[in-house]
Protein backbone atom coordinates (compact mmCIF):
# COMPACT_ATOMS: atom_id res chain seq x y z
CA UNK A 1 0.00 0.00 0.00
CA UNK A 2 1.24 3.60 -0.88
CA UNK A 3 -0.11 6.56 0.11
CA UNK A 4 -0.92 9.00 -2.56
CA UNK A 5 -1.90 12.88 -1.57
CA UNK A 6 -4.05 14.88 -4.19
CA UNK A 7 -5.85 18.28 -3.85
CA UNK A 8 -8.82 18.25 -5.58
CA UNK A 9 -10.68 22.26 -5.94
CA UNK A 10 -13.56 20.98 -7.78
CA UNK A 11 -14.48 18.85 -5.06
CA UNK A 12 -16.88 21.15 -3.22
CA UNK A 13 -19.39 19.05 -1.43
CA UNK A 14 -20.27 15.81 0.57
CA UNK A 15 -21.50 14.29 -3.21
CA UNK A 16 -18.60 15.04 -4.55
CA UNK A 17 -16.92 12.75 -1.71
CA UNK A 18 -18.93 10.25 -1.90
CA UNK A 19 -18.80 10.27 -5.75
CA UNK A 20 -14.46 10.21 -5.47
CA UNK A 21 -14.99 7.46 -2.67
CA UNK A 22 -17.24 5.21 -4.86
CA UNK A 23 -14.34 6.03 -8.16
CA UNK A 24 -11.69 4.87 -5.62
CA UNK A 25 -13.37 1.88 -4.42
CA UNK A 26 -14.50 0.92 -7.86
CA UNK A 27 -11.15 1.13 -8.98
CA UNK A 28 -9.56 -0.60 -6.13
CA UNK A 29 -12.14 -2.59 -3.77
CA UNK A 30 -8.85 -2.93 -1.09
CA UNK A 31 -8.13 0.91 -1.49
CA UNK A 32 -8.48 3.05 1.23
CA UNK A 33 -10.07 6.51 0.94
CA UNK A 34 -9.38 9.48 3.54
CA UNK A 35 -11.32 12.74 2.35
CA UNK A 36 -11.12 16.11 3.89
CA UNK A 37 -13.23 18.57 2.43
CA UNK A 38 -12.47 21.43 3.83
CA UNK A 39 -9.23 21.12 2.79
CA UNK A 40 -9.46 19.95 -0.89
CA UNK A 41 -7.61 17.06 0.36
CA UNK A 42 -8.02 12.95 -0.52
CA UNK A 43 -5.42 10.04 0.35
CA UNK A 44 -5.92 6.94 -1.13
CA UNK A 45 -3.81 4.15 0.43
CA UNK A 46 -3.46 1.78 -2.65
CA UNK A 47 -1.58 -1.05 -3.73
CA UNK A 48 -2.39 0.90 -7.56
CA UNK A 49 -0.12 3.97 -9.34
CA UNK A 50 -1.19 7.44 -8.39
CA UNK A 51 -1.41 7.57 -11.84
CA UNK A 52 -4.25 5.47 -11.79
CA UNK A 53 -6.31 6.43 -9.11
CA UNK A 54 -5.70 10.12 -10.19
CA UNK A 55 -7.17 9.01 -13.64
CA UNK A 56 -10.28 7.19 -11.71
CA UNK A 57 -10.93 10.79 -9.86
CA UNK A 58 -10.81 12.46 -13.66
CA UNK A 59 -13.08 10.34 -14.81
CA UNK A 60 -15.67 10.72 -12.21
CA UNK A 61 -15.58 14.19 -13.14
CA UNK A 62 -12.99 16.14 -10.82
CA UNK A 63 -9.88 17.48 -11.14
CA UNK A 64 -6.94 15.67 -8.75
CA UNK A 65 -3.46 17.38 -8.39
CA UNK A 66 -0.91 15.19 -7.21
CA UNK A 67 -0.20 17.09 -3.77
CA UNK A 68 3.50 18.16 -3.60
CA UNK A 69 4.18 17.72 -7.01
CU1 LIG B 1 -20.32 18.06 -4.69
Amino acid sequence: MTMHEFTVQDMTCGHCVATITEAVKALDPDGRCEIDLAARRVKVASALSADRVAAAISKAGFTPVRAGA
